[in-house]
C-alpha cells in the first residue's frame, strides 16, 4: 500500500534525526518528502544512503501526502498543520503549538497510545523534558498513584536547535582563545555556566518550559490530581536532558519494587548501582532510544516518597523517536486518515 510521508523542518537538528529514525526503523514509507523554509530550497538531506532534495514549505504541498511529521517551530506548525489536515494528511507535530488544544491528542506511546484513537488530524508530540519523565513515572503512577512530583531539569543546548549547539561551541572556543564570548541565543553565557531559565517567563514567575511539564503531565496521564512543580535549567551539555525527580505516591513503593517495575517498563532502562558507580549521565546516553533511570532511593522525609535521576537523548526520545513511534502506532491502529477535513480549517 502506498504511504507518502513528509518531514517538515527537515534541515533542523530534530528534522534530520527524524529522517534518520524513519530510515533506521524501516518505517514503511513508499515515498519521503522533505520541507523547510525558502532558504533551504534545493539543498539535500540524508535519508539512509540517499539524499533527498528539500523544498520550500507552502500551503499546497500536502496534496497526496498521507502523514507529515513537523519540527519547524510553533509558528510554522500553527500556520501549516491545518492546511495539511485539510488536505487529508495526518500531522504529528513536535512544537508546542497544538499540545494543549482539546482537539489534539498529546501522546507518549509507552504511556497513552489509546489517546490516538480520537485524533482529528493533528497529534502533538510532548516537550522533551515531559516525555522522558513520564515514560518512567507511568508504571509508578499505575502501581501507587502519584500525588506530587518535584522535578529539576538539567537540559542540553540541542533543545534550542542547531543554533544553541553552535553558540556553546563558539563560546568555548572564544574562552580558550581569550576572546569575549558573545551571547546571541541565550541571554547570558552558556559555556561553563548554568541558566535557570528555559523559554519565556510567565505571569506566575515560572518559565513556559516549567509550566509545560506541569500541564502536559496532567493531559497525558489524563489525571488532574497529579501535581507537578518544576525548575528547568540549561546546562552546557550538547545532547541529553537530565532530571532529578522526587515523587510522592498514595501507596508506598519501595526502591526495590520501583527498580523491578521500571526494569519491566517499555522504553525504560534501569542503570542503578551506587556501589559500582552506575548511574546514567548525558555523555553516555547520546543516540540511545531508551530513557535511563538511576539513583533510585527512598525520600526519607515523607512516608511514601522516592528520588530518582532520569536521563534521555532529548533529540531522539525527546523529539524524533517519540514522533516516529506515534506514526508507527497510528499505522498499527489503522489511523492514518482524517475523518473530517474541516476541523482545523473552515
Ligand atoms: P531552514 O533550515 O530552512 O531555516 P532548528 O530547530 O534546528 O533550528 O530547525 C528548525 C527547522 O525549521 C529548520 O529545518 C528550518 O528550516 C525550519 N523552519 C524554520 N522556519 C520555517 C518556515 N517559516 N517554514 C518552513 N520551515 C521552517
Ligand atoms: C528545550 N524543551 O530543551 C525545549 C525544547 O516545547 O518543544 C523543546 C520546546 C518544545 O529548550
Amino acid at each position: 500500500k502506498k504511504l507518502t510521508v513528509a518531514v517538515v523542518g527537515a534541515t533542523g537538528a530534530v528534522g534530520r534525526e527524524m529522517l534518520k529514525t524513519l530510515h533506521e526503523r524501516d518505517f514503511p514509507a513508499t515515498e519521503v518528502r522533505a520541507f523547510a523554509s525558502a532558504r533551504s530550497e534545493g539543498v539535500t538531506v540524508p535519508y539512509g544512503e540517499r539524499e533527498i532534495t528539500v523544498h520550500e514549505l507552502k500551503e499546497d504541498v500536502f496534496d497526496g501526502v498521507d502523514l507529515a511529521i513537523f519540527s519547524a517551530g510553533g509558528a510554522t506548525s500553527q500556520k501549516f498543520a491545518p492546511h495539511a489536515a485539510h488536505a487529508g494528511c495526518v500531522v504529528v507535530d513536535n512544537s508546542a503549538a497544538w499540545r494543549m488544544d482539546d482537539r489534539c491528542p498529546l501522546v507518549v506511546p509507552e504511556v497513552n497510545p489509546q489517546a490516538l484513537d480520537a485524533h482529528q488530524g493533528i497529534i502533538a508530540n510532548p516537550n522533551c523534558s515531559t516525555i522522558q519523565m513520564l515514560v518512567v513515572l507511568k508504571p509508578l503512577h499505575d502501581a501507587g498513584k502519584i500525588r506530587r512530583v518535584v522535578v529539576s531539569t538539567y537540559q542540553a543546548v540541542s533543545g534550542t536547535g542547531q543554533k544553541g549547539m553552535e553558540e556553546l561551541e563558539r563560546q568555548v572556543r572564544d574562552l580558550f582563545n581569550s576572546r569575549d564570548p558573545e551571547s546571541k541565543v541565550y541571554p547570558y553565557r552558556i559555556a561553563f555556566n548554568v541558566l535557570p531559565h528555559i523559554d519565556v517567563f510567565l505571569e506566575n514567575d515560572y518559565t513556559k518550559e516549567e509550566m509545560k511539564m506541569v500541564n502536559e503531565t496532567v493531559k497525558i496521564f489524563n489525571d488532574p490530581t497529579v501535581k507537578v512543580t518544576a525548575t528547568c535549567a540549561r546546562v552546557p551539555v550538547f545532547y541529553c536532558h537530565a532530571e532529578s525527580v522526587n515523587v510522592e505516591t498514595e501507596k508506598k513503593i519501595t526502591p526495590k519494587e520501583a527498580r523491578v517495575m521500571l526494569s519491566q517498563a517499555p522504553g525504560v532502562r534501569v542503570f542503578d548501582n551506587p556501589r559500582e558507580l552506575m548511574y546514567p549521565m548525558p555523555a553516555y546516553c547520546v543516540g540511545e532510544d531508551a530513557t535511563y533511570v538511576g539513583r533510585i532511593r527512598e525520600d526519607e522525609t515523607i512516608p511514601n516518597g522516592l528520588n530518582m535521576w532520569i536521563v534521555a537523548d532529548n533529540v531522539r526520545k525527546g523529539a524524533a523517536l517519540n514522533a516516529v513511534q506515534i506514526a508507527e502506532e497510528l499505522l498499527r491502529r489503522d489511523l492514518v486518515r482524517v475523518r473530517d477535513k474541516n476541523v482545523f480549517l473552515r
